[in-house]
């Protein structure tokens, strides 16, 4: 079988100087005719990722949930850990797509979702059949208290109380999600090892790293007292709800760490593998996550300021602090990553304002993503522009729209060709598609389209030791505009970001090097930087 991926050597690690492609598998290709996304779909289409002339030209793929599960948070609910849903595929199709993707160069990265199972696995249904059943104590079990209320005050994330009510045992059990989700003991040996023998069933098949989902959650206060108030928050609506609280006690709990670093034991039991957690809060808390100086926790921790990056948050300063704070709470040797969007939180074109100007802007964010010193995560869909679509009341499949804002406008069926290309024309897709005129076939023959710009950013930095492996370093610039290097040895690469919609001069460190490329993807005659222009020169 060929391999062409590219070998880690002392100077290139896939997961640090490649990038990284998220798919929502449910709606990347549709391969047998039932408008669900499956696995083939996207062996059909893996050309187009990497492996041609004009493909994207990206390094890995990062799958959201493909386990057997009953969709109640559309895989997030997994109801078999070692096996693929048949909406998506079965082991076999799972196999093929590892190996196809690996013979263009593409890596396989897995959603592991350990903090809570599927309220339908089978450890769950032995879990509540009686209060001695051996994998009782696999989830989290309490009695209620005197007045028959819940264990403590803990709110799940999708709203309402985090603990329900089990009438055939008498007890509650911990859910951070839905009720659908109860939460798993990893506090128990036996929930720990089970858990870390999924991560090798997967590596055994030859997947090359996991996204650890809410792996800040995966310990709590093993005492479960209750959150403090948040004194910045007097009310919510349902969803938003969990603001309400301090989330002290049931979200990043000191020891977690530990259980963070005996996956990071495993995972590096098995060459060349990564680990990305699923982490928030401060760029020092990211950190923890990476296990500080000792670099012995995970890989990398998603790091999501960028993905609060807004139309009224949109400013050349705040985006520059956002970088050098992270830069900066980076222990010598560790990895940055970068992240504009995901399956959780409205589209990037869509967050920036929409229409011409969220289109400008999420170039010029573009360009920031592909050309900081770090990782970078692509959303499926980013390298069209496509926009959050409208999903209209009676088509809305998200549970989390019962609680707030639902998250389906932003997982809507990747858009091929002006019929979609997603399904077959006469196929109603699981969602409803965007706008026709945003699709590959397009944009391919457009030679200034957001695709085309992709692209062409992608090889760029694939071609540049400086853009891949350099170091970063800011430059003072006026206001609205952000600029900075890209160094190794020899190769110096200046990036100049007009976040203003007025003219702005190039920093005057600009060199009169070869302009390399611009978001307007054009051959522009003046050295100023147009409105919302980003500029890329090679010393
Ligand atoms: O998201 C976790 C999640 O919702 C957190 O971002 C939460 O909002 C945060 O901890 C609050 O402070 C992951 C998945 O990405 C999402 O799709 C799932 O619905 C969720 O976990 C449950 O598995
Ligand atoms: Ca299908």
């Amino acid at each position: 079988m060929t391999d062409d991926r590219r070998p880690t050597t002392d100077g290139h690690t896939w997961w640090k100087h490649g990038v990284v492609y998220q798919i929502y598998p449910r709606s990347f290709q549709d391969s047998n005719g039932d408008g669900i996304g499956d696995l083939q779909g996207v062996i059909d289409r893996l050309d187009y990722l990497n492996g041609g002339p004009d493909s994207l030209g990206v390094d890995a793929i990062w799958f959201s949930p493909t386990y057997p599960s009953p969709m109640a948070d559309f895989g997030y609910d997994v109801a078999d850990y070692e096996d693929v849903h048949p909406d998506f595929g079965d082991l076999a199709t799972m196999d093929r797509l590892i190996e196809e993707a690996h013979k263009r160069g593409i890596r396989i990265i897995l959603d592991f979702v350990p903090n809570h199972s599927s309220h339908l696995n089978p450890w769950f249904i032995e879990s509540r059949s009686s209060t001695y059943n051996p994998k009782r104590d696999w989830y989290i079990w309490r009695d209620p208290g005197p007045a028959g209320e819940p264990p403590n005050n803990w709110i799940a994330v999708f709203g309402g109380s985090a603990w329900e009510w089990d009438q055939h045992t008498q007890q509650y059990y911990l859910h951070m999600f839905l009720k659908e989700q109860p939460d798993l003991n990893w506090r128990n040996s036996e929930v720990e090892q089970r858990m870390h023998d999924v991560l090798r069933f997967w590596m055994d098949r030859g997947v090359d790293g996991f996204r650890m989902d809410v792996i800040d959650r995966i310990v709590k206060d093993p005492e479960l007292r209750d959150n403090a108030p948040n004194p910045e928050r007097k009310w919510a609506v349902a969803y938003g709800q969990t603001a309400l609280q301090m989330h002290t006690q049931d979200q990043d709990w000191p020891d977690v760490i530990d259980y963070v670093r005996r996956i990071r034991t495993t995972v590096d039991d098995y060459p060349d593998r990564m680990a990305v957690g699923e982490v928030f809060g401060t760029p020092e808390n990211i950190v923890r996550y990476y296990g500080g100086e000792a670099l012995d926790g995970l890989h990398l921790g998603f790091n999501f300021p960028l993905v609060r990056i807004n139309d009224r948050r949109w400013s050349a300063e705040r985006v520059r602090r956002l970088v050098d704070e992270f830069e900066a709470a980076l222990p010598a040797g560790a990895w940055p990553n970068w992240v504009l969007g995901n399956h959780d939180n409205d589209r990037v074109a869509t967050r920036l304002g929409g229409g011409e100007k969220g289109q400008a802007r999420s170039r010029l964010l573009a360009m920031l993503l592909l050309t900081l010193r770090g990782t970078p995560f692509i959303y499926y869909g980013e390298e069209l522009g496509m926009e959050n679509v409208d999903v209209p009341e009676d088509k809305l499949q998200d549970p989390a729209r019962l609680y707030g804002p639902g998250r389906d406008g932003e997982r809507t069926p990747m858009q091929w060709s002006r019929e979609q290309g997603f399904a077959a024309p006469d196929v109603e897709p699981w969602l409803p598609y965007g706008d026709p005129a945003v699709s590959v076939e397009s944009q391919a023959a457009d030679p200034t389209s957001m695709l085309n710009f992709y692209r062409k950013l992608l090889k760029l930095r694939r071609s540049s030791e400086a853009l891949t492996h350099g170091d970063y370093a800011p430059i003072e610039t006026q206001q609205g505009v952000f600029a900075y290097t890209r160094k190794l040895g020899t190769d110096r690469v200046l990036i100049a970001l007009n976040f203003t919609d007025q003219d702005q001069a190039s920093p005057d460190s600009a060199p009169k090097g070869k302009l390399l490329a611009t978001t307007h993807m054009d051959a522009p005659s003046g050295s100023s930087l147009r409105p919302h222009e980003g500029r890329i020169y090679r010393a």
